[in-house]
């Protein structure tokens, strides 16, 4: 019968010398990917209109839909709101068959943040 040795600093007998490697798993909070949704100017669609979108399509009030519509008439884009992708991808849905059934050029698109 063949016997091991066992060594002194083999404290808990398993072949090795009490050697620890702590290994800590943080555990990571998965939130979902955001996306911008942008109004684009042009030089045809009524700001009336603009500001009629927003307020329908994206809860603004009224000053609020104001500042952003004289922002993308003067800048060229703004960001009117920021969503999950399917929500986002609705309303850029919605402004764009809103805008094409009022024969206005508006356009609409999305961004990931
Ligand atoms: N530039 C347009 C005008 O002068 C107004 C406008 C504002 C159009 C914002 C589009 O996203 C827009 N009538």
């Amino acid at each position: 019968m063949k016997l091991s040795p066992i060594l002194m600093s083999d404290k808990d007998g398993d072949g090795d010398s009490e050697s620890a490697v702590i290994t800590k798993t943080k555990p990571k909070t998965q939130r979902p990917p955001l996306y911008k949704v942008l109004l684009l100017n042009d030089d045809y669609t009524p700001m009336e209109f603009v500001v009629h979108v927003l307020e329908r399509f994206f809860g603004l009030n009224h000053a609020q839909s104001v500042e952003i519509m004289l922002t993308v008439h003067k800048k060229g884009v703004a960001v009117v709101g920021v969503f999950s992708y399917e929500i986002a991808e609705t309303k850029v849905a919605q402004v764009m068959d809103f805008a094409r059934r009022n024969q206005h050029p508006l356009q609409c698109t999305m961004e990931k943040e």
